[in-house]
Parts: structure tokens; sequence; C-alpha cells
């Protein structure tokens, strides 16, 4: 691969944006090249959390508006790219049956930033941003960023920060509550690797369960998101995890939960 570095190592599975010169902006081949990594690392059994994180001094800078200009140095949109690449990535990381970790090493901006707030867990360095840049560039908010940011911070917010296109830090992130963590820059990469090793030693099935759950819950009504906790539940309880953990509380000690 040439734009993702791919590590795997005791249950993790780290994907890492790899074009810094231009803030891990995507192109078609890391549009590609992601795709193709966070399905390897999604169907492989040992991997139980996978971690999105960038190289060098950003997260992500969204789609790279230096690589599609015509001749007149027009922009030229991606024909296809949202249908192609991003729709389908922000689906995958939503479904995917493992927790799905955002590590924001630095600037998250346009369609980089709807990339974090689709992951599960956004942890990110004080250092880092979140620009929802679109409308600095005359476009609408993509990447499910329209869907996403609302549910996460409310109407207010949402509006503010799209219309505006201002950055904000990821203590202010964190307070509105768009992400779930602002650690200091010189902490990241240790409270990343703990929050990381907790994920990959819990009843992942369950994890997933639960993320069905919670997504489901804002299109249903109470009655129904009691029936889907019902039927997930009654999965649960065949789990061996579930035997585990009520074991593992009966004897006293830590459960050493499979996954399954
Ligand atoms: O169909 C479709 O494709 C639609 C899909 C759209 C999805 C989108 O994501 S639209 C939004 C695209 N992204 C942006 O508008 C963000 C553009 N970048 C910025 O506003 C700024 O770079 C940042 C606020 C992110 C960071 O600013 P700063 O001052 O920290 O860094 P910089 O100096 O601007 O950038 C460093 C380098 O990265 C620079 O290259 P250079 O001058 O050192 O050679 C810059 O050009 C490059 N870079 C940053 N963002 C992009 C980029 N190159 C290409 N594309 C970028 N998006």
């Amino acid at each position: 691969m040439q734009t993702i570095l791919i590590e795997k190592n005791a249950g993790i599975g780290r994907l890492i944006l790899n074009r810094p010169h231009r803030l891990n902006s995507f192109n078609e081949t890391l549009h590609q090249e992601l795709a193709s990594a966070f399905h390897t690392l999604s169907q492989d059994s040992e991997v139980r959390v996978i971690v999105i994180t960038g190289q060098g001094r950003g997260f992500c800078a969204g789609q790279d508006l230096s690589e599609s200009s015509t001749e007149q140095g027009i922009p030229l949109p991606l024909e296809g790219s949202l249908e192609r690449y991003y729709n389908p990535l922000i689906q995958n990381i939503r479904h995917s049956a493992k927790p799905v970790v955002a590590a924001v090493n630095g600037v998250a901006a346009g369609a980089g930033a709807n990339l974090a707030l689709a992951c599960d867990v956004v942890i990110a360095k004080y250092s880092a941003q979140f620009i929802q840049s679109f409308c600095n560039i005359g476009l609408v908010p993509d990447a499910g960023g329209t869907w996403m940011l609302p549910r996460l911070v409310g109407y207010a917010k949402a509006v503010g920060l799209t219309l505006l296109g201002e950055a904000i830090d990821a203590l202010e992130a964190e307070r509105i509550g768009m992400i779930w963590q602002a650690v200091a820059d010189d902490q990241f990469d240790a409270k990343v690797d703990a929050l990381c090793e907790k994920l990959a030693q819990r009843p992942t099935q369950a994890l997933a369960f639960t993320k069905q759950a919670l997504q489901r819950s804002s299109e249903h009504s109470l009655a129904q998101q009691l029936e889907l906790e019902r039927n997930l539940q009654y999965f649960a309880l065949h789990s061996y995890d579930f035997k585990e953990g009520v074991q593992a509380f009966k004897q006293k000690r830590p459960a050493v939960f499979l996954g399954c």
C-alpha cells in the first residue's frame, strides 16, 4: 500500500493515513486503499478493535483539492466519489461489528472531520482541530456530517459549525459532546494505546450489538427500541462471553472475554 500503513498487534488493527505532505487528504489511491484495508481488518478474526489515525501533523484534511483540477485550474468534482468511496466507508465504519476508534492526532477538516465523527470513539490531541471547512470552498458538508453533527451536538452547534466553517479545538469538541476525549499531546499515544487495549479485551459481540441498538434508537419509538434490545439481548445471553462474565464475577476475578 502507498498511502496507508497497517499495523496489527494484540487484537488492535491500526490504519495510518499516510500522505502527510497533504495532511492525509484523500486522493483516489487513499480512497481505494483505505476501503480495502478497512475491509481486511474487519474480516480478520484476530482484530477486535480498529483504529484510524494520521501520519505527521494532520489527521485528514478531507478531499485532496490539488489533484482534482481541470486544465483551466477549476476544481473538478471527483465524479461519483461520494457514492464510490465516502458513503460506503462511512456505512462500513458505522456498521462494523468491531469498535472503531478515531485517534485524531492533528487537524481534521472537511470529510476528514466527518470520517473521525463516524467512528465509535473519538480521542484527540489538545492541539487537534476539527473544521467543517466545506462552506469555505462552496460545498455542502458530506461524509455523514449533516447526519452525525446534529445528533452529537444539537442543531444550534451543528448549524454554527457548518455555516461558519471555523476551527474548534479538541477540548471544545469534548465540551460540546462532539468527541469522547481530548488528551494532552504528550500523553496521546499512551492514552490511545490504553483505550484500544481495553476495547480489544471487551466482549466484542456485545459491543457490536450495543452499537446497533444505539444507532437504531433515533429512528425508533420506545416500544420498537425495547423490542430490539430484547432481541439483541437474547443473542448476548447465549454467548460465551456472557457465561464467562458471570463466572468471573462469581469467582471475583477479571473476565477473559473471547469476543464471541
Ligand atoms: O466530490 C467530491 O470530491 C466532494 C467531496 C468533498 C469532501 C471534502 O472533504 S471537501 C473539503 C476539502 N478540504 C478542505 O477544504 C480543507 C483544506 N485545507 C485547509 O483548509 C487547511 O490546509 C487546514 C485548515 C486543513 C490546515 O491548515 P494549516 O495552515 O495547518 O496547513 P496548510 O499549510 O494549509 O497545509 C499544509 C499542506 O497540506 C499544504 O501544502 P504545501 O503548501 O505545504 O505544499 C496544503 O496545500 C496541503 N493541504 C491541506 N489540505 C489539503 C492540502 N492539499 C490538498 N488538499 C487538501 N484538502
